[in-house]
């Protein structure tokens, strides 16, 4: 059973909740879910028939096919087939819309052929032949990506990863790991349990995101507070850029400065410099102890004192910090989301999971016994309890993990991933509710039915969803702009780790200058001349 904290007791994550606990804390029948269960594979099973999802060509008319592409043929269909077995070409129109539509159900392409390469050398000759004949191409992974980035706009022809998913090798003294680009992040975590080590990150649609995917994005994820971002942990990459040409770069080396550091380059380009195809990742040691607590509070500035303090009194143990809101768990709890079952007794205003990895359970258990019981002391934590074991940590995990789906099942979200100096974190989520509560398009009937804020506190980043009936213009125009002044007059950054995509591309004034994104447009044109690479998105086309 859970240890559930009580002032008046100072419960101690180590005593058992049967012995101490008032009211039992995980006293529902609970359906245990495993994270691993939870997959965005199939996401659309809550979701509009793909059928009813509006081209994205129609719903932003400010989009233009860009006619200097070619448009798909007889003769390229039978180019493919001379590369590509049967099985991994896609032409069947039902099969198609899995590749056209995103997970949120945003956006739909209407690409007329997917290719599976299971080769680098397939992509290079794929990639040279659409460059020679000017056809578009988009990279896609897991197609779990939220700004609309791994579909096509139009004809693209979309080149899936899946079918490159093989580990290449392993270095079981540095934790250095080499793989296709195409490998499923679980199921490469899966692999380096079995070896005692971890991947660096981790993200809810870990079932179904590739690292390729990952990598092409600078996915944050869950533990960037511990392990650090992407552009730290990868060690080297292998790209195919749109000429055909092989950039290999699987390096394992932890230190190498032997001029520019050019993978850095294609870390976050979200698939327009060209197709990443094999990644080397140093991985950490699985850490032998785990402890993951969750506390309910009152205000924001408790969910930062907490933070400040866990800096302080957790230190190299912290690997997790993630806060939610009460919208928040309104909506796990109404949309049942697979294994999260939340364990306080009453809804709070904020929610904070805090997660600790070591390597002496003991001394870990120590540390964040002292930590709670000066939160609970100082009455910065009105309720909390800690996971006794490893379905209740994975119980804890599923409710933050849950959001994101919690949230799309409560209609058309509209997403919003910034980073800012925490203190004016939350601000953004009560400003934004504050100026749709005085437009008039807040509530029961009205334009939006929920304003949501939840993310990685430790990295500075919020998630603000804000649930509307569907994506229509005029709901698009009171959030958009205002949501990216609001983020850049706080010195933010209206990305901080989906990306770019067709959703954020246009905004990207906002946090950069003139001049880089000049920089960015001439790197562009250096590597992919033709434009054929993930067109539309990405840089700025206004
Ligand atoms: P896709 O969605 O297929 O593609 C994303 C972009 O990368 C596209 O622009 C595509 O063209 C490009 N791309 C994909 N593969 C390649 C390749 N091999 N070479 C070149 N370009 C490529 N993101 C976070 O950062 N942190 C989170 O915590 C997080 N949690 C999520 C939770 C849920 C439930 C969901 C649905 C999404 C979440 N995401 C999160 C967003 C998303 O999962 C990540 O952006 C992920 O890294 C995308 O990987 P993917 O393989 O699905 O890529
Ligand atoms: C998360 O942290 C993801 O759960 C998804 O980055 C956030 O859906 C979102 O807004
Ligand atoms: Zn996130």
């Amino acid at each position: 059973m859970a240890t559930r904290l009580q002032s008046s007791l100072r419960l101690v994550a180590r005593q058992t909740g049967a012995t101490l606990a008032r009211t039992p804390v995980w006293n529902r029948p609970v359906a245990w879910a495993t994270r691993a269960a939870f997959s965005t594979k199939a996401p659309q099973f809550f979701a509009a028939p793909h059928g009813k999802v509006t081209y994205t060509a129609d719903k932003y008319p400010y989009l233009k096919r860009d006619n200097t592409f070619k448009k798909l043929s007889e003769e390229d269909v039978t180019y493919f087939k001379s590369i590509l077995v049967p099985s991994s070409i896609t032409q069947d129109s039902e099969d198609l819309e899995t590749f056209n539509v995103d997970w949120l159900n945003k956006y739909r392409g209407q690409s007329k052929l997917v290719l599976k390469p299971s080769s680098t050398e397939q992509v290079s000759k794929i990639l040279k032949y659409c460059n020679d004949h000017k056809l578009a191409v988009v990279p896609q992974g897991g197609n779990t990506g939220l700004v609309g980035g791994g579909v096509p706009v139009f004809d693209e022809i979309v080149v899936s990863m899946s079918n490159m998913n093989t580990v290449r090798s392993f270095d079981n003294v540095s934790g250095a790991l080499v793989c296709d680009a195409g490998c499923i992040l679980e199921v490469l975590d899966k692999y380096l349990e079995e070896r005692g080590y971890l991947m660096p990150l981790d993200l809810g649609a870990k079932g179904s995101c590739h690292i390729g995917g990952n990598v092409s994005t600078n996915a944050g994820g869950l533990r960037l507070l511990r392990y650090g971002s992407l552009h730290g942990t990868v060690l080297g990459l292998e790209v195919v850029l749109p000429d055909g040409t092989i950039l290999d770069n699987l390096s394992t080396l932890r230190k190498d400065n032997t001029g520019y550091d050019l993978k850095q380059l294609f870390i976050g380009a979200e698939g327009t410099l060209g197709v990443v195809t094999g990644v080397s990742i140093l991985a950490p040691k699985r850490p032998k102890a785990i402890n993951v607590a969750l506390l309910g509070m009152d205000t924001f500035d408790q969910v930062q004192a907490a933070f400040k303090r866990s800096k302080d009194e957790l230190s190299e143990i912290l690997s997790a910090f993630e806060f939610w809101d009460r919208a928040a768990i309104k909506l796990v709890k109404e949309h049942l989301v697979a294994g999260a079952n939340d364990p306080l007794e009453s809804l709070h205003n904020f929610y904070v999971l805090i997660e600790t990895s070591g390597s002496n359970k003991d001394h870990d258990d120590e540390k964040l016994n002292t930590y709670l019981e000066g939160l609970m002391g100082d009455e910065i934590v009105q309720d909390g309890v800690v996971a006794q074991d490893t379905t209740q940590i994975l119980n804890l995990w599923a409710i933050r993990e849950g959001i994101p789906e919690a949230c799309s099942k409560a209609g058309a979200v509209y997403k919003y991933d910034i980073s800012m100096p925490v203190p004016v974190l939350y601000q953004a989520v009560e400003d934004m509710k504050a100026r749709l509560v005085q437009s008039d398009a807040y509530g029961d009937g009205k334009l939006f039915t929920s304003v949501i804020g939840y993310g990685h506190v430790g990295d500075g980043n919020l998630h603000l969803n804000v649930a509307a009936e569907k994506f229509t213009n005029e709901a698009t125009a009171l959030i958009e702009p205002y949501i990216f002044e609001w983020t850049a007059g706080h010195s933010g950054s209206i990305s901080a780790e989906h990306g770019l995509g067709v959703s954020k591309n246009n905004f990207l004034h906002y946090s950069k200058s003139a001049s880089m994104i000049e920089l960015m447009k001439r790197f562009k044109e250096m590597l992919d001349p033709n434009g054929i690479m993930n067109p539309y998105k990405y840089l700025p086309d206004k």
